[in-house]
């Protein structure tokens, strides 16, 4: 039999459908990623599980589960913390409506650059985010990157943010983004990042953001010609643990599990400069027009609303935002 990639996803589906049906066992661990192969991150967790069963010598057997087929992400994060996948590579963004603290991250520019956010998230205020999570049964052993999102869609490009006017963006889901966008005079729409390519080959969308790797795995460069630096959001990612799958480990295989993790992580960083270098090179290839924006202080500026509201509906998280601004 000749084996197309269409097979393979066939495959991919039905093994996931018999891992979902089968009862969760005690020394066997499911982890989400919602990343197809040979995405920096698919490859940093799948050498964490590898690595992790290796060392466990098999007491922990580690596998991933690609491309979203255990759900979406807001579902996920539902299941992790239930204890009913082990673990998991979740973008903060969906973990706003569940971690409020974590929605300080997904507040437009908080970060000046991609260093500026490895070095809060590795120091204590990333601590304090770990804490957070694990106030909600999230065990955060690691952060990972995710590069800096850009506004890309199919009509024009993007330099000024009336450019932005009346388009139809999609979002992740987080009542922030929806904030955002209209303050740019956009139309937000969360959903799902796996019915976005459909939505915006349809023209129920006209675009979304998202940073390099994505946009290019996702193909959602083949529809959406127009790739825009407005870089409005540098988000980092956590591998995080379900506490009861963690703290069903002995204090030696949490060890493992987080020595692995970090290695993970550095893994996951290095790749990801690579990556981001190729899917640029893809999708330019492909003919996608990429537009520096001269004045992204005419950006962050009708972000000032989005701020004053945010502090106002969360002035307990006021110092944290604060914290972050001025770590710079
Ligand atoms: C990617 C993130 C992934 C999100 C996706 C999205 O790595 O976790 O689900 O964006 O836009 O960059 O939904």
């Amino acid at each position: 039999m000749k084996t197309t990639s269409k097979t393979w996803s066939a495959v991919a589906v039905s093994v996931a459908m018999v891992a979902m049906a089968l009862p969760a066992q005690a020394n066997s661990w499911r982890g989400w990623n919602i990343h197809p192969p040979g995405y920096p991150n698919t490859v940093a967790l799948e050498a964490f599980a590898e690595a992790v069963t290796e060392r466990t010598e098999e007491r922990l057997k580690v596998q991933v589960y690609n491309n979203g087929v255990l759900g979406d992400q807001p579902d996920a994060i539902e299941q992790t913390r239930s204890g009913a996948l082990d673990f998991a590579n979740f973008n903060m963004g969906p973990m706003g409506p569940i971690v409020k603290e974590t929605n300080v991250l997904s507040l437009p520019f908080i970060f000046s650059s991609i260093e500026h956010m490895h070095e809060v998230m590795d120091g204590e205020i990333g601590q304090q985010f770990a804490d957070a999570l694990a106030e909600k049964n999230l065990i955060a052993l690691s952060w990972f990157d995710s590069g800096a999102r850009s506004l890309y869609n199919t009509e024009r490009p993007i330099s000024t943010p009336d450019d932005v006017r009346g388009l139809k963006i999609r979002v992740m889901n987080n009542d922030l983004y929806v904030d955002m966008i209209e303050a740019l005079g956009g139309n937000a729409t969360p959903m799902a990042y796996g019915e976005v390519y459909q939505s915006l080959t349809t023209g129920v969308l006209d675009g979304a953001e998202n940073n390099y790797p994505s946009f290019e795995s996702s193909n959602h460069y083949e529809v959406a010609e127009y790739y825009s630096l407005t870089e409005h959001l540098i988000i980092p990612e956590c591998l995080c643990i379900a506490k009861a799958s963690w703290e069903a480990l002995s204090p030696e295989d949490q060890e493992i599990v987080r020595d692995e993790a970090i290695k993970a992580s550095t893994m996951q960083r290095e790749l990801w400069v690579e990556g981001s270098r190729a899917s640029h090179q893809k999708v330019v290839d492909a003919g996608v027009q990429i537009n520096e924006v001269e004045d992204k202080a005419a950006f962050q500026e009708r972000m000032d609303p989005v701020y004053a509201g945010f502090i106002q509906a969360n002035p307990e998280l006021e110092s944290l935002v604060e914290a972050i601004r001025s770590s710079n």
